[in-house]
């Protein structure tokens, strides 16, 4: 038995879905209070980010106890009480296993620093620092304590990165993965999995920070067996996602394969640096369609004829606003957002949806630093000025590329606070809330669009199960591709522009039938006309 090609998931970030307490921070009653909007919308499962205890140094990406709940969050029964009442809408979660590191106040590091062999050899310490450079900038390893050595922490200096060439480590870790089992969680989403296979000697590596050093390293095929048999593989149905940092088609393929037992399926993040000049974050330029194109049919082909699993998505926590990127959104909102929808849901792979994607939410148009609390944009910023960018110029990237454009308060309501918590939230609300929120998103374009997507993804094999192949590849404008199954076919045109354009329909696609389309009255004739942002799915019986 393998996962459900049907399931669709949201991803939830808890410290911004509702807050029920009104200490500014969401939490898991909020969740539950929301569960009927979620089913109405139609998905299947809850990605939600770690609400683990943490001393939130990377919003809890730090953990510092696996198997309990912050306080800020809830607790375990708001837990257990989160996946029951779930259930009763057909509804399971998906949890966030960040297994590459810990937090430096978890116990393993603060026994390891005390002395303890037994909890050193769960970490990465060596006499001499290799010149690999941190995510959040700067170098990689830190003292540890005053013992004369180093730890590796590929992110803050807060989450150490643990030794999984350790038994011992891995074991403990597997048995978190089977605690939340435990808990009926259905799905795991694991955080920077890719990462997890150090070499036992480390070198020095000036290439691309040092990322070839540690990236998907064979051996981390062989830690997903492990941890697949020990845990999750035992339920059959599964849905298991690894986000793998930098990495390429051949391991993507490896990892989602299901008679290689490892995952359910891969995110990557390529067709989201599309918008960076020279590969480089922290830069302003407009998107490169012709890459993203590309990226998207390199990808979809490739994973479908060696069998591989992609996750699609357009946004998470840690990425700007899709819509600000990819989209002239002060005159196309509704048909770009709809159009960037279509474009993967209609695909081959598992959609995942954003928080507040699904009525349009945009990045909140902060005017000042003060606004930013995460770490690392405020690392950024700061290399932005030493490396001789006035304050200004450092505040323009910073706002385009911030992590906490994602991370604002969903907008429920046009009340204060967005209808999101009665107090003053953690970060400030986004600009648009008055305009853009649940409320009237309801009546609107875009949460119709997307439930009735993910109703389409239930309802026709073609789209959960159908070959992936890319059309039109020469089209400046458009990014087209056709599934087929069995003797059907659908044909999916997405126009990615604010003009309109043009191109001929064959013969065939000309007798199909509009299964649907972000523009009313679509016709199929042979030249056919594709209006800003518009998509189109004609589908042939
Ligand atoms: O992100 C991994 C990762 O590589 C990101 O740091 C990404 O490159 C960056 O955000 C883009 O600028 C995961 C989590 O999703 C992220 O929230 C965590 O901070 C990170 O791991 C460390 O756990």
């Amino acid at each position: 038995m393998t996962f459900d090609k049907k399931t669709v998931v949201y991803q939830i970030y808890p410290k911004s879905y509702k807050d029920t307490t009104g200490n500014g921070i969401g939490d898991l009653p909020g969740i539950v209070e929301k569960l009927s909007y979620l089913a109405e919308l139609g998905i299947d499962m809850i990605w939600l980010n770690p609400f683990y205890p943490s001393p939130q140094n990377d919003n809890g990406y730090d953990i510092s106890d696996y198997q309990a709940v912050n306080p800020l969050f809830g607790t375990m029964a708001d837990f257990e009480e989160l996946v029951a009442k779930a259930k009763t809408y057909g509804i399971s979660l998906m949890l966030d296993m960040v297994l590459n590191h810990c937090s430096t106040e978890h116990p393993w590091f603060q026994k390891a620093l005390a002395g303890d062999p037994y909890y050193q050899d769960f970490f990465i310490l060596r006499d001499h620092p290799t010149d690999w450079v941190s995510k959040f900038g700067g170098p990689a390893w830190a003292p540890f304590g005053d013992t004369g050595k180093y730890y590796l922490h590929l992110f803050d200096k807060t989450q150490a990165d643990l030794n999984w060439r350790n038994p011992h480590v891995r074991e403990e870790l597997f048995k978190v993965v089977n605690f939340w089992r435990d808990k009926g969680v259905k799905g795991f989403r694991f955080d920077v999995i890719n990462l997890i296979g150090k070499d036992q000697v480390l070198e020095d590596c000036p290439v691309n920070d040092g990322k070839p050093a540690y990236t998907d390293k064979p051996i981390v095929h062989d830690y997903l067996k492990m941890l697949n048999q020990a845990s999750f593989g035992q339920d059959g149905d599964a849905v298991t996602v690894g986000e793998m940092s930098s990495t390429t088609i051949e391991n993507c393929i490896l990892y989602s394969k299901e008679d290689r037992h490892e995952l359910s399926m891969t995110f990557n993040f390529h067709h989201l640096k599309v918008d960076y000049q020279d590969g480089q974050k922290w830069t302003l330029t407009d998107f490169d369609f012709d890459q993203l194109k590309n990226l998207f049919h390199t990808w979809g082909q490739e994973m479908n004829q060696a069998g591989g699993w992609n996750a699609l998505f357009w946004n998470n926590h840690d990425q700007p606003r899709a819509l600000n990127r990819f989209v002239d959104v002060k005159n196309f909102r509704n048909q770009g957002a709809t159009m960037l929808a279509a474009a993967i849901h209609l695909s081959r792979g598992t959609p995942y949806i954003y928080m507040g994607e699904e009525i349009g939410m945009l990045d909140p148009d902060y005017q000042s630093m003060d606004d930013y609390v995460d770490v690392e944009s405020l690392n950024a910023y700061q290399e932005l000025l030493n490396q001789g960018k006035t304050s200004q110029e450092a505040f323009a990237i910073i706002k385009a590329k911030s992590r906490d454009n994602s991370r604002t308060p969903m907008q429920w309501d046009a009340s204060p606070n967005a209808g999101f918590s009665s107090a003053h939230p953690w970060l400030k609300v986004g600009k648009t809330y008055q305009t853009i929120n649940v409320q009237k998103e309801k009546a609107g374009k875009i949460f119709p669009f997307y439930k009735k997507l993910i109703a389409l993804r239930k309802e026709l094999a073609i789209i959960s199960e159908g070959t992936y192949k890319s059309a039109y590849q020469e089209h400046n404008q458009v990014y087209a591709f056709e599934r087929q199954l069995g003797g059907q076919k659908l044909l999916v045109l997405n126009n990615f522009f604010a003009q309109p354009t043009s191109l001929e329909l064959s013969d065939d696609y000309q007798q199909g039938r509009v299964l649907i389309s972000n523009y009313p009255d679509a016709k199929l004739t042979k030249t056919l006309i594709l209006q800003p942002y518009q998509t189109l799915a004609i589908l042939l019986d």
